[in-house]
């Protein structure tokens, strides 16, 4: 049986994340001051009481920031402490440092912070009436709009709401620093971005880059939530080791985590779709309110991801989608894996069953009828290639017996009262690639160590999605080796520098092809050797299971003494390999171009049962066909699948994040946040499409992380198909999550 190192670790619980490290002499714990409302004006902090609690005692503040006193990657409107008027409650105010996590706690709360109390806003749509952004909206067009709903025979508008989501990543942020001689610093990061730690450090600290070096061996789940919120906490460590001297580790508990950081964005949205009298899907415009938070954090780029997924997997030819980014009182939003995505999809989702409904369309016929294909653009000018929309579709209906499944429910609703049957079905099409152009590269650093091993290092974080295990398979592919000869090391600015985020799902699509690029490099030079001393032409050679092979047959050479020989001849053993997405332009101004390397198809089918009399209701069953691509790893993908669909669902059916008028989080821990788990789960049955090479990536593989993400959003359509099948009188509505309460409420009012 293959074992997959990381995964194993983790399954024995031997896994080290950041607090189980063993702590430095010295070591110091950090707690912040938070602000206490979600809008304030700071009067002054007294410290006295808390200094006084015990000598460790250290507390630092604004004026202790030797560089700038600022976060903010893409606007600057991030402060590390808030100084004058505050957005958001749980913003750091002070660093309190104490030698134990009691203490600085206990420290924390002694500080006294002298306030005036402003009216909070937490509401999107406010927000934008007031005229309070965090950049300008942003529009994409295609076709003529408005001449087209004039021809349609069907036109329905309406509003369409979703919620946020808290991560819950098995390990809550947090960081080690331990300041190092000549006044640089070590961090350890529970981040997804190195590189966006040390640049935030750098500028906390007024240090060069150089002088900071930044780790993240692995991560305990991210999701997106340390995309660019690790920072935060890294740079409050940085900070406390550079003044005190001292190594300071920030952790923070899950109350504390669930309440300081960002989430998914809610958003609220209006849209109209028109379609002709055959039901083709004519015309669609939507606005959508982005409850962006108090900070811009990623929410342009999570806009972004909205809008070029508008559409979903359907053509549209005159479309017009404007998002707006709100700026509210509440903790920074931030990204979440989809990245906005979700978001845009359950708006085109909820048009297209409106639709069905008005028009009196089969919901599944009329999305079969508007799938893209080949030779179609999107509404962003990229032209549509390799579309296995339909492919993936047909298949889903086949492997979830869809018609029996339809007729199986339509008899169970015909002789039951008080329970009813739905169904659904959720086609996807998912971009890969950042959206920002720039983001797409990545670095490798290899090395062939004398007696045959090797050790890859890339910008890659490995967070439990298992990217370690495929980079080992890339490597050990590309070099002919055996893969218990390769380890991927963790993840440091000083091995590989300037990387992006592990995130859009690229992880794998861009260092694995790093990685390749690099043994590339060290193959070409081992052969070489080779080649001089078989004294053959180097073009016959190739490594295979750790041999060298001649045509079809074995030399002497084994990769042992290959490797042995090459090193006493002075051959280079290391390399560093680079890859940047080729083929990808964007025209901001026109909003034209091919952002995305190439996109994921896949459809999921989802039926519940509902009880009538108490809104609650059970997930059935789920079935998937999913364009994964060759794989390079099939069972770590098959478990991407199945927990992106857990956690899709979760989102859209369960997660219930509750803030009272004042913009303070209700659903603060674990016994009032709800996840799902395996009760709530039907058995999700997987199936990988198969002949599905992807030429655009690495070994023909496609990325895997976030895609399957969507196929949840279909456990609200199924529960809102049993609550059509109790109420077939009432208007349908769409403000995920379907909580049972929801359900309940509209079945006995008719309103959510
Ligand atoms: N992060 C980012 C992402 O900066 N740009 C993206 O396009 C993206 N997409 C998904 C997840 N994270
Ligand atoms: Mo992301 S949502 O960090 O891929």
């Amino acid at each position: 049986m293959k074992t997959i190192p990381e995964a194993s670790l983790n399954l024995k619980g031997e896994t080290k994340y950041i607090d189980d490290l063993i702590e430095a002499r010295g070591l110091l714990h950090g707690a912040i001051c938070p602000t206490p409302c979600s809008r304030g004006i700071l009067g002054k902090i007294d410290a006295s009481r808390a200094l006084a609690l015990d000598p460790s005692v250290r507390i630092y503040g604004a004026g202790d920031v030797p560089g700038k006193n600022q976060l903010g990657g893409i606007v600057a409107d991030e402060p590390l402490f808030a100084e004058g008027e505050w957005g958001y409650k749980g913003q750091p105010l002070a660093l309190v440092l104490a030698s134990s996590r009691a203490l600085a706690r206990r420290a924390a709360e002694l500080v006294a912070i002298d306030y005036e109390e402003l009216p909070p806003i937490v509401d999107a749509r406010e927000a934008a009436r007031l005229g309070h952004f965090v950049l300008p909206s942003r529009t994409m067009k295609s076709g003529d709009p408005e001449a087209a709903f004039a021809r349609c025979a069907t036109v329905v508008s309406g509003t369409v709401e979703s919620d946020g989501q808290e991560h819950v990543y098995l390990e809550t942020q947090g960081a080690v620093a331990e300041p190092r001689e000549g006044g640089g610093v070590r961090v350890i990061s529970g981040t997804q971005s190195p590189t966006g730690v040390q640049v935030a450090i750098a500028g906390v600290l007024g240090l060069p880059m150089s002088q900071v070096e930044v780790e993240a061996s692995r991560l305990g789940g991210a999701f997106g939530g340390k995309e660019d919120q690790g920072s935060e906490w890294a740079a409050l460590a940085a900070l406390g080791a550079s003044l005190s001297g001292l190594p300071v580790k920030v952790y923070l508990r899950r109350r504390d985590d669930m309440r300081f950081t960002g989430k998914r964005h809610p958003y609220s949205s209006d849209y109209r779709i028109g379609l002709d009298a055959g039901g083709k899907i004519l015309a669609f415009e939507a606005d959508y309110y982005q409850n962006s938070g108090a900070c811009c954090d990623l929410s342009p780029a999570i806009l972004s991801r909205t809008l070029f997924h508008a559409a979903n997997a359907y053509r549209i030819p005159n479309l017009r989608v404007t998002g707006h980014m709100c700026r509210t009182n509440l903790p920074p939003f931030t990204a979440f894996r989809g990245f906005g995505a979700p978001q845009g999809v359950f708006v085109i989702e909820a048009a297209l069953d409106a639709a069905a409904a008005k028009g009196g369309w089969d919901p599944v016929e009329l999305r079969r009828r508007n799938l893209l294909a080949e030779g179609d653009v999107f509404h962003f000018g990229q032209p549509v290639s390799d579309c296995r929309a339909a492919r993936t579709v047909d298949r889903l209906l086949e492997r979830s017996r869809w018609a029996e499944l339809q007729a199986e429910i339509d008899s169970f609703n015909a002789s039951n009262r008080l329970r009813k049957r739905g169904a659904a079905i959720l086609p996807l099409c998912f971009g890969v690639s950042f959206t920002k152009l720039m983001m797409n590269q990545g670095g490798a650093l290899v090395h062939v160590y004398r007696d045959g091993s090797v050790s890859v290092s890339t910008g890659a974080v490995e967070m439990g999605q298992q990217v370690a295990r495929k980079i080992q398979v890339v490597v050990a592919r590309t070099l002919g080796l055996p893969e218990e000869l390769v380890k991927v090391v963790a993840t440091r600015t000083g091995s590989v520098a300037n990387t992006f985020p592990t995130a859009a799902s690229t992880g794998s699509d861009i260092n694995g092809m790093a990685a390749l690029a690099a043994c590339e490099e060290i193959r070409g030079r081992l052969l070489g050797f080779a080649a001089r001393s078989l004294g053959v032409d180097k073009g016959e050679l190739r490594i295979e299971s750790g041999m060298v092979v001649k045509g079809c047959q074995r030399t002497e050479l084994t990769w042992a003494s290959l490797v042995d020989g090459a090193h006493a001849e002075r051959v280079d053993l290391s390399a560093h390999g680079f890859y940047a997405t080729p083929g990808l332009f964007y025209d901001a101004q026109a909003e034209r171009g091919s952002p995305f390397a190439y996109h994921v198809y896949g459809c999921a089918a989802v039926s519940a049962t509902l009880d009538v009399l108490r809104g609650t209701y059970r997930l059935d069953s789920a079935t998937i066909v999913h364009d994964g691509g060759e794989s390079i790893d099939r069972s770590v993908d098959l478990g991407q699948v199945e927990g992106a669909f857990a956690q899709g669902a979760g989102w859209s059916v369960l997660e219930d994040l509750k803030y009272d008028a004042k913009g303070s989080l209700l659903s603060d821990t674990l016994s009032t946040y709800k996840l799902p788990d395996l009760g709530f789960l039907p058995d999700v049955d997987v199936e990988f499409l198969e002949n599905a090479g992807n030429p655009r990536a690495v070994l023909r593989s496609k990325a895997i992380g976030e895609p399957p993400f969507l196929y949840g959003i279909a456990a609200y359509f199924a529960v809102l198909d049993a609550l059509r099948a109790a109420r077939p009188d009432l208007p349908a509505f769409y403000d995920l999550p379907m909580t049972p309460e929801k359900a309940l409420m509209h079945l006995a009012e008719g309103q959510p």
